[in-house]
């Protein structure tokens, strides 16, 4: 068996993605610059000022925006977050996921969220998973973003344990390439043409299978 399961956050246990596009489209809206569906996939699992970069560079006049604008601007797109994330409950957790999360701690393996959100320990809270969570890696503690390995490894070092024994779970190729690089068990959320680095690939959550991932984690280690 693996020793740890480390869970992206937006994504793979609730879909706060939607929550993250409202927010950035209100704030792009404020500085008269449009923004739609297909621009936002490129913001998912992407921290907020890294975000925001992403958006300003729609609009070459805002480039020369000073620091403190950007601050000032990111933090209200946090507000807006902020206030929509207030609805937040259990009906938000993603079909399959509470599920898994049982079997896992039923089997004393450790469990850790791997997410780039500064709300992350927040969202979890108000989606009333907090006591499946032994460590939460979330903005505070990464220095590199996912696809920098960095989130992962900080999780399986709290923990002691080797790369090998972890295995990960995200929705973005950006997560999953970061899960790779740690030497990790990876699995993939999504679709094959997005995430066809994945070690194993389920198309939702609900196929998300804790006896499928151990046996498919066991077949690529033996
Ligand atoms: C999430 C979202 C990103 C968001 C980031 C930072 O990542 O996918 O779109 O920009 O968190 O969120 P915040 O503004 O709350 O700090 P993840 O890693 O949970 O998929
Ligand atoms: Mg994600």
């Amino acid at each position: 068996y693996p020793k740890v399961f480390i869970f992206d956050l937006d994504g793979v246990i609730t879909d706060t993605a939607e929550l993250h596009y409202l927010a950035w489209k209100k704030l792009a809206e404020g500085i008269n610059i449009s923004f739609d569906k297909q621009f936002n996939e490129r913001l998912k699992g992407i921290s907020r000022m890294e975000s925001l970069e992403l958006i300003l560079q729609l609009d070459t006049s805002l480039l020369k925006l000073d620091n403190e604008q950007k601050v000032k601007l990111a933090n209200k797109k946090n507000e807006y977050y902020l206030e929509l994330a207030e609805t937040i409950n259990k009906e938000d957790v993603l079909p399959g996921v509470e599920d898994l999360l049982k079997h896992i701690k039923k089997q004393n393996i450790k469990i850790a969220l791997g997410s780039a959100s500064e709300n992350a320990k927040n969202v979890v809270k108000k989606l009333g998973l907090s006591s499946y969570f032994d460590y939460i890696v979330d903005a505070s503690k990464v220095k590199k973003g996912k696809p920098d390995p960095e989130t992962f490894i900080i999780a399986a070092d709290y923990f002691g344990i080797p790369y090998k024994e972890c295995i990960g779970i995200e929705d973005a190729a950006a997560g999953i390439e970061a899960i790779n690089k740690a030497n990790m068990f990876s699995v993939g959320v999504g679709s094959v043409e997005n995430l066809s680095q994945a070690n194993y690939l389920v198309e939702d959550t609900s196929k998300l299978n804790f006896e499928e991932i151990i046996k498919k984690y066991s077949d690529k280690n033996s």
